[in-house]
């Protein structure tokens, strides 16, 4: 029998960041091979970064759960509905519909959000709805509506092709958002007199690119654009005409920035008054300007105000609603916007409508033909699980978030899900930190499987399509949600067969009574899709909302006509005052903690996790110093620290970054039990948060550092996964097992003991010690092939995992490779240091030799040397930080002015010959 061969390209869209960009996947009899981003795709015109293009690492069934379980037992899914439906009708008969809530997430698909909400809000009859983009985008959603009476991101991606004035506020876009942060790079390129400005405590990557960078006080935004606003009214920078014809509220928020001059202004963010100059002249100067802003000013006690303080600007400037000018709020998750559609947070109702308007309150239980509706906010995130805390809540259901991990304040989390009489769990994996305190788990399909819709950053609707059958027994999250409906007896308004059902239901809902003749009265208006046969559905392609008669292929400049979605159809100035963050560091605590994100994982490294490649780059958790402080405090790098706030502590390897502010310290959040448990960072983050938004705070906490006395480290390579005994460990995905770094005091002298207790793996076990480089080496082979290889030392041995990793792919190892090994001898192919470029493995100390040999002071010579950064160009920042720290710009000949900074506009030094190295 001939097996039959079938391959087909797939257009979807990439899980990950908000960007949203298009793939192609090609499928092998339903199995994905390869992936390469649309050209056609209006986000990222056939781009994809690093993590978007190892997609295909990520959808292997390994760890996934693929049966229903209650208490640990597989069930079929009709008993595990049944109980889910039971458990929950039981609570709200005897407790109220208050005494339910679920948790779910902006990296739900638009459908299985949808009716997530619907259950909760028409049908249980609460709003105690949350979820996981609270954490994410919510201050951003109350700027814009106190702003614009609705929440409409007023830009789009063109934008960033048109801007004179690009400002990148708490937004590290290089790593966070990378194919929209090659879009800045090439519009930059293309016209060098566009300007770049980041405004972040941090250097972080993204600053590589900027003309100059602001090192402004953690937290000190709305002072910063208060100033700005100043500024421009001293300056008669102010377009009058605008602010009369389409604002109001300006004679307040004007009064109310009279004391936020330069020298305040400089005192309140620790800048110069010629940093602030420079930065306000260049926005008074340009006529039009992006400000793309992201967690640095959202999650933060005064997110919804910084948001407002930017926003005043732009209005007061009349930049707004033009090409290439607007205040930008890029979302993070995948289908962040989605969730706000659907009114997926507590505090609204669905299709952008008002919770407690009451019009809104029946113009939607009339569509949906509810018995009931919720007429006011259900509790937020941090509330929400408080309210578990007290006994209030008593069941909930968690949908694709890992809050153990991700919300502030750990312990009181995880003290919550204990206590909680009735928690579901609907997950693609089997095991993660919440799944732990689950009474019931729900298999859910993910990306590849799934089918539905997702909106990306600039209001843009696109398909996510299914490239295989679900695994095993996981079902479509859409389609637990309708069985449970079902079975908590509201068959006949959950009558969905396929997300399509669903989606024309939500598009029909948002043009449900919206004004006549095409003229929405509300923003979100896609009643244009509400009649897609399933064929279009499927072949949808990506549009701008609002799609409606008068906008058939979508609206880009949301606010050309200067009319907004208040009572007035004018925008509000709101008055907003600068205040610190909720915590002052004191002597106990005298560090300030900030925490994001990495360039190449995500979040709860679910998936990112599964990737060798994603692991390259960077593989364990840190906690990033200032060399200078690190100094101070007698510490070296590749110390362990303890780091201690008064709600938690971590215990993190130290790494030094330059580019952080004295007093400031920052960690990545992706670590968890599953990957690193002394490094989940939420520990140290309190339950601040926004009065308005209900944002936390998680990226100011207060915490004190000392140094984790360990004995030795240990880099250990296995073929099999298993629980390190150590103080410290993380570990990372390589093509044929785990890497570990493991340190500990234990009294290791029989190493090999440890590795073999540790394992359990059969083999034949040796020992090596290198007297000269001090690491003790122990290795187990079966059948001549490598099953473990551990490096123990003092130090951290860093020993090249591609090498290793490169045996371990072998079916066998010769005597004189087994030699190697245990001399840790690495072969000289290998001896590139820590890979920057994933794509093509190069790694740091070759690029470093490209730049002092050869003077590759480019990216692009360095990319044709090399190779690095030709591809996704993900790493591309990284490669200019290397020729900014390595380059010999001070190699100059003669007695020549050089431009210390990147910008036009900084001021040349002049240095004396004899400063310059030959
Ligand atoms: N690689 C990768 N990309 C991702 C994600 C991921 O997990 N990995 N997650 C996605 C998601 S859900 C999100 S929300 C986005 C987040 O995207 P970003 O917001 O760009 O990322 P973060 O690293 O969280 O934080 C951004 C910056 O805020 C700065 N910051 C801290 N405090 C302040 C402050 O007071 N003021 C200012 N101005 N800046 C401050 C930090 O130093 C940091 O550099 O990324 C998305 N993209
Ligand atoms: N300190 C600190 N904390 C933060 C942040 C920070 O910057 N600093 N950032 C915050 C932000 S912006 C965000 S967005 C959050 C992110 O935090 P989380 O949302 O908690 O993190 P994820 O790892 O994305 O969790 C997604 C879960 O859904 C599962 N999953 C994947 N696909 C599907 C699916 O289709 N269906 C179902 N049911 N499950 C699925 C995955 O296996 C994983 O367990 O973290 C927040 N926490
Ligand atoms: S920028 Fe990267 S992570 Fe974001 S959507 Fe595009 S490919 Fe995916
Ligand atoms: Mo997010």
């Amino acid at each position: 029998m001939t097996q039959q061969f079938e391959q087909k390209i797939i257009r979807s869209s990439c899980p990950y960041c908000g960007v949203g960009c298009g793939v192609d996947v090609t499928t092998i009899n339903s199995v994905p091979t390869a992936v390469k981003g649309t050209e056609t795709h209006p986000a990222n015109f056939g781009r994809l970064c690093v993590k978007g293009s190892n997609l295909i690492q990520t959808v292997d069934l390994d760890g996934r759960l693929l049966h229903p379980m209650i208490a640990d037992k597989p069930v079929d899914w009709e008993q595990a509905t049944l109980h889910v439906a039971d458990k929950f009708q039981q609570t709200i008969k005897k407790y109220g519909p208050d005494s339910v809530a679920f948790y779910v997430s902006g990296q739900l698909l638009t459908e299985d959000y949808y009716i997530a909400n619907k259950l909760m809000k028409g049908f249980i009859g609460s709003a105690n709805i949350d979820t996981n983009s609270r954490l994410c985008m919510s201050s951003a959603v109350a700027g814009y509506k106190r702003a614009f009476g609705s929440d409409t991101v007023p830009c789009s991606y063109e934008d960033l092709d048109h801007t004179e004035l690009l400002i990148l506020v708490g937004s590290n876009a290089a790593w966070t958002h990378p194919v929209l942060f090659q879009r800045m790079e090439k519009a930059k390129l293309a016209n060098p007199d566009v300007k770049i400005i980041v405004i972040d405590p941090r250097r972080s990557a993204t600053a590589e690119l900027a003309d100059f960078h602001l090192p402004l006080k953690a937290g000190s935004d709305v002072a910063l654009f208060n100033g700005l606003l100043h500024y421009l009214i001293q300056h008669n920078a102010i377009d009058n005409n605008y602010i009369n014809a389409h604002c109001e509220g300006w004679s307040t928020t004007a009064a109310g920035v009279a004391h936020s001059d330069i020298d305040n202004t400089a005192l309140l963010c620790d800048l110069s008054p010629e940093q602030l100059t420079q930065f306000y002249q260049l926005f008074a100067d340009s006529k039009s300007s992006v400000t793309f802003y992201s967690q640095g000013v959202n999650q933060s006690s005064q997110g919804v105000d910084k948001c407002n303080a930017i926003i005043n600007c732009h209005l007061a400037t009349g930049k707004i609603g033009k090409l290439g000018s607007g205040p930008f709020s890029i979302t993070g998750q995948p289908n962040a916007m989605g969730g706000r559609e659907v009114g997926g947070l507590a505090n609204m109702l669905a299709a952008h409508m008002n919770i407690e308007d009451q019009n809104h309150q029946q113009l939607v239980q009339e569509f949906w033909q509810s018995p009931t509706i919720c007429t006011k906010a259900g509790a937020k995130a941090i509330d929400l699980f408080d309210k578990i805390n007290a006994g209030e809540i008593k069941a909930v259901w968690i949908m694709a978030t890992n809050p153990l991990v991700s919300l502030p304040n750990r312990n009181v989390i995880e003290q919550a899900l204990k206590k909680c009489e009735f928690v579901v769990v609907s997950d693609c994996m089997e095991k993660n930190d919440t799944l732990t305190y689950a009474d019931v788990k729900l298999p859910a399909t993910t990306w590849g499987e799934k089918d539905g819709t997702v909106t990306n950053s600039e209001r843009r609707i696109s398909r996510q399509t299914g490239l295989m059958p679900a695994p095993g027994q996981a079902k479509h999250d859409w389609q637990i949600i309708r069985d449970v409906a079902h079975k908590m007896g509201f068959a006949s308004h959950f009558d969905y067969h396929h997300a399509a059902d669903i989606f024309k239901e939500h598009a029909a809902l948002s043009g449900y009574k919206n004004g006549s003749h095409g003229h929405a009265v509300r923003d979100f208006d896609i009643s244009g899709l509400s009649t897609l046969s399933l064929n279009e559905y499927n072949r949808l392609i990506p549009v701008q909302w609002p799609i409606n008669s008068t906008y058939p292929n979508g609206r880009q400049h949301i606010f050309d006509d200067g009319l907004f979605y208040t009572p007035s159809q004018k925008a509000q100035f709101i008055h907003v005052v600068a205040q610190l963050p909720q915590q002052t560091p004191t002597t106990e605590f005298p560090y300030i903690l900030n925490s994001g994100r990495l360039r190449d994982q995500w979040h709860t490294m679910s998936r990112t996790g599964k990737s060798a490649a994603l692991a390259k780059n960077i593989k364990e958790p840190f906690l990033f110093i200032n060399p200078k402080e690190a100094e101070q405090l007698g510490l070296s790098k590749s110390d362990l620290v303890k780091v201690t706030s008064p709600y938690g502590e971590v215990i993190l390897p130290l790494q030094f970054d330059k580019g952080l502010k004295v007093g400031n310290v920052f960690a990545p959040i992706h670590w968890s039990q599953l990957t690193a448990p002394t490094a989940n960072i939420s520990k140290c983050f309190g339950s601040f948060v926004d009065p308005i938004s209900g944002q936390p705070e998680s990226k100011f906490t207060v915490v004190k550092i000392e140094k984790y006395n360990t004995e030795q480290f240990i880099q250990c390579f296995s073929d099999v996964e298993f629980q390190p005994n150590s103080d410290y460990w993380a570990k990372v995905k390589i093509t044929s097992g785990f890497e570990y770094i493991c340190a500990n005091s234990l009294p290791i002298d029989l190493a090999i003991n440890w590795c073999r207790d540790n394992t359990d793996i059969a083999g034949d076990w040796s020992y090596f010690e290198n007297s000269q480089s001090g690491i003790r080496t122990v290795l187990c082979i079966k059948d001549n092939k490598l099953q473990f290889a551990a490096f123990l030392a003092s130090y951290k041995p860093e020993i090249n995992a591609d090498w290793v990793e490169s045996l371990f792919d072998q079916p066998s190892v010769t005597v004189e490779q087994i030699n190697r090994i245990l001399r840790a001898d690495v072969a000289q192919d290998f001896l590139n240091g820590k890979t920057i470029c994933s794509c093509f493995k190069v790694g740091e100390t070759q690029i470093i030799n490209a730049i002092v040999d050869h003077n590759d002071n480019t990216t692009e010579l360095l990319g044709q040397r090399l190779k690095c950064g030709t591809n996704c160009g993900s790493c591309k920042s990284e490669l200019r930080a290397l020729i900014n720290e390595h380059g010999q710009q001070h190699k100059v000949k003669d007695n020549q002015i050089l431009n210390l900074s990147a910008s036009n506009n900084a001021k040349l030094v002049q240095i004396p010959i004899t400063e310059i190295e030959a």
